[in-house]
């Protein structure tokens, strides 16, 4: 068969447009494809739901990869392996409710489960800004390339509207910071009303804390794993991962029970 350039162009072009466009009006939108993003959208995929995972970087798996200390090797507490196994990763038995697992088969079989049960993961795009309107309610998140932020060039972003939007950005809560930067006045759900911060590692803290820290913290944004410490200001907790994807499960229910109940 001879091969055209130009026919690789369109069809690049044409299926990007196509499943850009087909993501205009979601369900969920969600920042940030480490182990409690990709845990969260599988969940909400499976539920039916219209979910896309926005990526900064060109690869998904956010702090999973690095291990601890990049030794290869990320350990899950015996609470959490159910969900792992339903995404089909295998993990082993390392004794006393320690499980461990391979960085690489954990962020591939995640990512697998996540876009096999329905779920669009795009990478190369930061959740630059949402958009926020009447009763300042976060309706939807406002996209540009990682390219175009790292390059500094002032080019304009393009927006998707979602019934909840979940900063599961990490370590810097990016999307629940940029809108206490933005919002006069914004209260975060908090006791103070603003981002605590995290705190030392104490994974036993962090770990029991992360769920109910997991939670809507303003008008239809919610936040799950690291961010959701960080929101709190509760400790970190290290290359132990049960917290973060039983987290990202917790936030794909609440999600889910919003966008159903359209509350
Ligand atoms: O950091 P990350 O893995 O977040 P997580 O799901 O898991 C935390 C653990 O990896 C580890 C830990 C274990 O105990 O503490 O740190 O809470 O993944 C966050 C992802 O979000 C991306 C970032 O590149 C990473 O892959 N990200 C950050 N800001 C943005 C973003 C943004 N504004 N837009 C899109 N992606």
């Amino acid at each position: 068969m001879p091969l055209s350039e130009t026919e690789i162009t369109r069809r690049i072009v044409e299926g990007f447009s196509r499943e850009f466009l087909d993501s205009l009006e979601l369900d969920v939108a969600i920042a940030g494809a480490g182990p409690s993003g990709l845990v969260a959208a599988f969940y909400l995929a499976r539920e039916g739901l219209k979910v896309n995972v926005f990526e900064r970087n060109l690869y998904v798996g956010g702090g999973i990869w690095g291990g601890g200390m990049l030794f290869a090797r990320i350990v899950v507490q015996e609470e959490a392996a159910g969900i792992l196994d339903e995404m089909g990763v295998k993990l082993d038995d390392t004794g006393d409710g320690y499980l461990a697992g391979d960085p690489v088969e954990v962020v591939s079989r995640c990512t697998v489960a996540a876009i096999d049960a329905g779920a669009r993961v795009w990478v190369g795009m930061t959740v630059e800004d949402v958009m926020i309107r009447e009763n300042d309610v976060v309706t939807g998140v406002v996209l540009n390339w990682r390219a175009v932020e790292l390059s500094g060039m002032h080019v304009d972003p393009l927006a998707l509207s979602a019934k909840v939007v979940i900063d599961a950005t990490g370590h810097d809560c990016n999307v629940v910071r940029t809108v206490e930067r933005k919002v006069p006045g914004c209260r975060i759900e908090t006791a103070g009303g603003v981002v605590v911060g995290e705190k030392p590692m104490w994974a036993e803290v962090g770990e029991r804390e992360i769920v109910d820290n997991t939670r809507e913290v303003y008008p239809g944004m919610m936040v799950c794993g690291m961010a959701a410490n960080t929101v709190f200001g509760s400790p970190r907790m290290g290359a132990i991962f049960g917290g973060m994807f039983l987290s990202g499960r917790k936030v794909a229910g609440l999600a889910a029970g919003k966008v159903r109940g359209g509350a």
